[in-house]
């Protein structure tokens, strides 16, 4: 891997409040930046705000607003989600900001110039929810419905300019298929490759009955289709076609863009054929997530079980908001759909208490109370027991980096957990508590409070990415202030002699929440 990491997010329509689904994708992009700021990479992570299109200007029109005002007001609320939940962002874009527009007309000169854009006439469906151009096949097997929508289709009939698709089509066929640009999971790349394998037809890039987006440069009576618009957020935010593109050269081509499963085509084919026209490199890997459930069904407003932030919010008030993280990435394997219930949140807090909070206890008290809270020597005569910990505490940095740099975003909740699961399981078989009552064990002794408290320690460092707060806390406990460490200097080991602080309960016990 190399020094410098760049994520993203897609950028969210704001026709309405975040939602789990934002909080997800956001959440799981902060915990992979973290961890790569954490390793001491220069780390970039971008996210931001949709505006323009069809979408956005029939939703002002249901709730008598304008887009500018729709927008403007949740633009507002995704910015103070993200600061409640603890995303540390780099650079948050909207694609209304002059910066961001003069660049996508920019962009789409360069297109214009390379003879990859030329004038016609459209005509066939469109799903205005999704913006996105459906083909007849894939219309009349829907029903002339959206599939994620549910809502009918719409018919288009109109003047457009068409972007040359056809002409990248077998170039980005090859680099999808040679993992030059890597889709995740696997099962997702073979699904657009698939779809490729028959396409000729090339995209259609402007509306001349819309006039909410950027203008085409080149005829001003036509807006940008606002996918063109917006995946070129990725690189304009980065300063692409600015006068000053110092940071789009320092961070792109993007490690990662992390997208949900229902936007992978625009991803996977409209992107990298544009990026392609403009002769710039493509990003490295395209990972699509999985869509959440709420206690099985469809999350809909109409149906009320929509799982909202001010519910996320109100499980982090009494769980704190790093449990709301960590059940998030715990709740399947990454890429594939999960389904959010209060028993499964419940059942993941029970984790944390039982299995970390209850480690970091029983050993930082132990600790206290046999050595005066004071880290003894390792005897040089160890057990099989103590061999096989150790392996465990010495795999964690290694397995880690691996599972971020294969996005295994579950593993890396499950890596640092199950080092913590396997101390408290030392502490059973060791017996500390009876070790002590017998000065001839004081070596043994020691031995298992080192071990035990490393290995605790090294699970807290392996879950500072996903609960910042929660795991600084705990390292605390253990005396330990990381502010401001990195790489080697993070991982290394409490030194002989060290001095633990007071353990106290990390994960309170607390009452269910009340069904409503
Ligand atoms: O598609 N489960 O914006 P959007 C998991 N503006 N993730 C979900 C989800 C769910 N139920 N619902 C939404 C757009 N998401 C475009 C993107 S990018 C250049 C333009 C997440 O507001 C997931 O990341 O509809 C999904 O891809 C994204 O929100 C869609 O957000």
């Amino acid at each position: 891997m190399s020094d410098r990491y760049y994520i993203t997010t897609p950028i969210y329509y704001p026709n309405g409040e975040p939602h789990l689904g934002h909080f997800y994708t956001t959440v799981c992009a902060d915990v992979a930046a973290r961890f790569n700021r954490l390793s001491g990479r220069d780390t970039w992570m971008l996210t931001g705000t949709d505006w323009h299109g069809i979408k956005m200007v029939k939703s002002a029109e249901e709730k008598n607003t304008t887009p500018t005002a729709l927008a403007t007001k949740h633009d507002e609320a995704f910015k103070a989600a993200w600061k409640q939940f603890g995303i540390r962002f780099d650079d948050y874009i909207s694609t209304h900001e002059p910066r961001h527009m003069n660049a996508v007309a920019e962009i789409v000169n360069r297109m214009l110039a390379s003879g990859d854009i030329y004038l016609g006439s459209y005509e066939g469906w469109y799903d205005e929810g999704q913006e996105e151009f459906i083909t007849e096949t894939e219309a009349k097997s829907a029903d002339y419905k959206s599939v994620v929508s549910g809502r009918p289709l719409v018919r288009y009939k109109e003047p457009t300019y068409f972007f040359r698709l056809t002409r990248y089509v077998k170039p980005v066929y090859n680099a999808i298929e040679r993992d030059e640009l890597m889709i995740r999971p696997i099962s997702r790349k073979n699904e657009v490759l698939s779809k490729l394998r028959g396409w000729d037809a090339d995209l259609s890039i402007s509306r001349s009955t819309l006039t909410w987006g950027v203008p085409m440069p080149n005829d001003p009576s036509h807006v940008l289709y606002v996918w063109i618009d917006a995946l070129s957020n990725y690189i304009t935010a980065l300063g692409y076609a600015s006068s000053d593109e110092s940071r789009f050269q320092q961070y792109w081509p993007a490690d990662v863009h992390l997208i949900g499963k229902e936007i992978l085509w625009f991803h996977a084919v409209y992107w990298p054929a544009m990026l392609m026209s403009l002769g710039v490199a493509l990003p490295k890997l395209l990972y699509a997530h999985g869509w959440w459930t709420a206690e099985g069904k469809k999350m809909s407003k109409t149906m009320g079980n929509f799982i909202d932030l001010q519910r996320l919010q109100s499980y982090g008030e009494k769980f704190s908001i790093d449990a709301v993280r960590y059940y998030v990435l715990r709740a399947a394997p990454f890429g594939n759909d999960l389904d959010f219930s209060d028993a499964d949140f419940l059942k993941s807090y029970a984790e944390l208490q039982k299995v970390l909070g209850n480690c970091l206890n029983r050993v930082g008290k132990m600790l206290g109370r046999y050595r005066a809270g004071v880290i003894g020597a390792v005897s040089q005569s160890l057990e099989p027991i103590d061999e096989q910990l150790m392996q465990q505490i010495d795999a964690l940095p290694a397995a880690l980096e691996k599972a971020y740099a294969q996005m295994d975003l579950q593993q890396v909740v499950l890596l640092p957990i199950e080092l913590a699961r396997a101390t408290n399981g030392y502490v059973d078989s060791t017996e500390p508590f009876k070790l002590a009552k017998d000065p001839a064990k004081a070596a043994r002794l020691d031995t298992v409070l080192h071990l035990a408290i490393q290995a605790i320690r090294r699970a807290l460092v392996g879950l500072l990415p996903v609960m910042p707060g929660k795991a600084k806390e705990g390292l605390l406990q253990l005396g330990d202030d990381v502010t401001g460490k990195t790489g080697a200097a993070l991982w290394a080991h409490l030194p002989l002699g060290h001095k633990i602080a007071e353990p106290q309960p990390l994960f309170p016990q607390i009452d269910p929440p009340s069904q409503s």
